[in-house]
């Protein structure tokens, strides 16, 4: 039995960066797909450099206009992205820094600067075989997709049975329900489901019954939508009243965490599309309230503000019910994860998932959970030393359980 002390710190950070590296992790929300959804999986260079982070970024040092940007292939732009943000300045940002980190793991030399060379690797890969070699370069054992009905592409692939790959697992995403009410009424209503505008009784039953029927095509491990700075509840809207009467219910029949997502401005700037999203501050009493008058609904909530984490800790710290999870989006820099992990460590002791991904090309999987498990080491490391200080002598195995609550267990745990 490996018992470091913190009069051996060195051998300690060196202790928890292994466990922490060795154990593999349930990467509970992401955008990519198994290979059996075809196009939506993005994988390779070419998708890793147009990632809408280095779209943003790319527009603030760039003199191209947007229309002639989108006029562009993906491997014009990315041309472009590799010669503006990284041949023309060093690659400091977060997703500029992560892209040199998956062709450093991949084997390639990041020194040689060649990016058709990194192309020329991809060109022979089979997909199924690069899912197998990122799932272990990255050390994830599963991933949670993003999975959206409403999504046309999407939803032909669930409706033929098409075998599934079991690291993948389904999330249902119910965002169209929630913001856009009025035309996914007349989409329920062409897919068959007696639905009105006016969201009666009637209608709320036959969402309860879409929400069931996709339940059981998906065997989702949570439903999940992605909420506004303003998003209030209770509220007599049609947001209201479908979480109340029709998302609610179906999550506490079913045990289906409602994972919500909150503080997304969306399209702030629309002519950088998926990158236009912005952020703002959320009101966190929403959560106080549906999880003290929803003590059988279990909540899975991210929160996208900086300045909502400390109170979003604290609201945990009131409601078992309530499950905290990940560093998203503007969040997921070392920086921000390092303050984040320590004030919920502090808060919530081991009773939180740290991170997520967010993934939208597979590759990602590799920088994010790279980038993510540095700064989480680092932070255990600086907690186990302060108990080791007090006499609590850290043994390796308590090492490795801890990991593998954050890593997983803690998740699976909740959402049994
Ligand atoms: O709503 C979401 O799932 C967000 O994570 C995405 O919309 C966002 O574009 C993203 O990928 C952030 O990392
Ligand atoms: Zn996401």
């Amino acid at each position: 039995m490996n018992t470091p002390n913190s009069n051996d710190s060195g051998n300690l950070k060196t202790l928890v960066s292994s466990v922490v590296n060795k154990t593999a992790v349930f990467d509970i929300h992401t955008h990519i797909y198994d290979a059996n959804f075809g196009k939506l999986l993005l994988w390779g260079i070419d998708e890793l450099l147009t990632y809408h982070y280095l779209v943003a970024e790319v527009f603030r040092v760039a003199p191209i206009t947007y229309e002639k940007f989108w006029t562009m292939s993906t491997k014009e732009q990315a041309d472009y992205i590799w010669q503006k943000l990284f041949l023309e300045r060093s690659p400091m940002s977060e997703a500029c820094r992560g892209i040199l980190t998956c062709i450093h793991a991949l084997g390639f030399d990041p020194a040689e600067r060649n990016l058709n060379k990194y192309r020329a690797f991809f060109r022979d890969m089979k997909v199924s075989d690069y899912i197998d070699l990122v799932f272990s370069k990255a050390n994830v054992s599963r991933v949670i997709m993003t999975n959206d009905p409403f999504d046309n592409h999407e939803r032909s692939k669930w409706k033929k049975s098409m075998k599934r790959d079991d690291r993948f697992v389904a999330a249902l995403r119910i965002d169209k329900l929630l913001v856009d009410w009025y035309d996914a009424c007349g989409t329920l209503s062409s897919w068959g489901y007696e639905v009105e505008p006016r969201l009666g009784n009637w209608t709320q039953r036959e969402i309860r019954r879409f929400l069931n029927d996709w339940a059981k095509t998906m065997k989702p491990a949570y439903m999940a939508a992605s909420l506004p700075p303003t998003f209030t509840y209770p509220e007599d809207s049609a947001c209201g009243k479908i979480i109340e009467n029709c998302i609610l219910p179906v999550g506490k029949d079913l045990n289906l965490p409602f994972a919500m997502m909150i503080g997304v401005k969306k399209l702030v700037n629309p002519d950088l599309k998926l990158a236009g999203d912005s952020v703002g501050k959320a009101d966190i009493s929403v959560i106080e309230k549906m999880c003290s008058t929803h003590s059988e609904n279990k909540f899975l909530v991210t929160m996208l503000s900086r300045e909502n984490q400390h109170e979003l800790c604290v609201t945990a710290r009131k409601f078992p019910n309530l499950m905290i999870f990940g560093c998203w989006w503007f969040l997921n820099n070392p920086s921000i994860i390092r303050e984040m992990t320590s004030e919920r460590i502090e808060l919530l002791g081991l009773s939180m998932i740290p991170q997520h991904s967010d993934a939208r090309v597979l590759d990602q999987l590799i920088y994010k959970w790279k980038h993510s498990r540095e700064v989480i080491a680092e932070v255990l490391t600086e907690k186990y030393t302060d108990l080791d200080k007090i006499g609590w002598n850290i043994r390796e195995e308590d090492i490795k359980r801890d990991v593998e609550i954050l890593f997983g267990k803690m998740f699976m745990d909740f959402t049994v």
